[in-house]
């Protein structure tokens, strides 16, 4: 009989055994994951005292040391910015969460820019609905101080992007330039371990998300197009469904497990979209891309999109690619 313990790859073998395959890199990128995912089971920790943490952040409360308890998303914020600071893999930082782009100290600067989203869905915490981190990875563009335009740049230039769900259960997806690969956490062991690899986003939607209530400001492009994925449910069969959970992060997660299109149209009144580009649409187009899906604004692919300003919005069709391209066509007959 044997015994040796059966268990899995660890998110940091996972990266580990990657950058074997790359002899010339510096090992930096791979570091910078197994600090992320570190950063993620500190938040993962305070997430599971979500109740407890919002209720007294909320209601302005001191904690032991007198200090006032802070709400979830400022720990996150908190505990992402603390992590990959001292990981000696980031030069710079960009959060939904901070107002200016965040410098690191030169004598802690790595390779990489890192933008993102601590606590994406914040507004669901207080009923217990999943929440997430997502973040954007992008190599430096020159030694020495950072530039604006090393952090204002297009998602194509992305090397890498993920987000952790806070669900019932904890995972962690990434993507690099060669694929994506998933990882849940096991609280017993305090470790990711693969649970997917070479995620592929499926072909055919079988789920549509989006918040329908917001029916008055679309543009006259997103009834049409849904009525054409609606459409395929008949007498003879339910093809499609709804879900949407109001959380960016967790729709996108099961969109891209289930097969589903997610949806947030730029407002007709003001011409803008809810969603921020940098560190919300930029890191999970990348992924949908690297999965074989495929993300838009409606009009344009979302990572060709020029970024102007660190919080700019942007609005988002993300999905299965033959659905996505049915939405460019239909935009484009409607609002062209
Ligand atoms: P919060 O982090 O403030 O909860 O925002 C979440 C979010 O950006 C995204 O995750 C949701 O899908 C979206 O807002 C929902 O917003 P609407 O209420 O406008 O549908």
């Amino acid at each position: 009989m044997s015994t040796t313990a059966d268990f899995g790859i660890t998110l940091t073998q996972h990266v580990m055994r990657k950058q074997v395959l790359h002899p010339s890199a510096r090992g930096q990128f791979s570091t910078l994951l197994t600090q992320i995912g570190v950063a993620a089971k500190h938040i993962s920790a305070q997430v599971r005292r979500a109740g407890l943490i919002e209720v007294l952040g909320a209601t302005g409360e001191t904690n032991i040391q007198g200090e006032r308890v802070q709400k979830l998303d400022h720990i996150a914020n908190d505990t992402f910015m603390k992590v990959l600071r001292r990981s000696g893999t980031v030069a710079a930082m960009a959060s939904e969460e901070e107002d200016d782009v965040y410098y690191v100290e030169p004598h802690r600067r790595g390779d990489y820019i890192v933008a993102f989203d601590p606590l994406d869905g914040s507004s669901n915490i207080d009923v217990g609905v999943s929440i997430g981190t997502i973040f954007a990875i992008y190599p430096r563009k020159h030694d020495g101080e950072v530039t604006l335009d090393e952090i204002l740049r297009p998602g194509h230039e992305q090397v890498g992007a993920g987000y952790v769900i806070y669900g019932s259960s904890t995972v962690f997806v990434y993507a690099d330039l060669e694929g994506v690969s998933s990882f849940t956490l096991d609280p017993g062991v305090g470790e990711f371990f693969l649970t997917r690899d070479g995620l592929t986003y499926p072909k055919t939607t079988s789920i549509l998300s989006l918040n329908e209530c917001n029916e008055p400001y679309w543009g006259p492009w997103v009834t049409p197009f849904l009525n054409q994925i609606k459409g395929r449910n008949d007498e003879k069969g339910r093809r499609i469904t709804d879900r949407h959970i109001g959380s960016l992060v967790s729709d996108f997660h099961r969109n891209l497990i289930k097969g589903g299109i997610y949806l947030y149209p730029v407002d007709h009144r003001t011409g803008r979209g809810k969603l921020r580009l940098l560190y919300e649409c930029n890191p999970l187009a990348f992924i949908a891309e690297k999965a074989g899906g495929a993300a838009i604004d409606g009009q344009q692919r979302i990572l060709d999109k020029p970024l102007t300003q660190l919080h700019q919005r942007t609005g988002l069709v993300i999905g299965p690619q033959d659905d996505v391209d049915l939405a460019r066509r239909t935009y484009a007959r409607y609002m062209d």
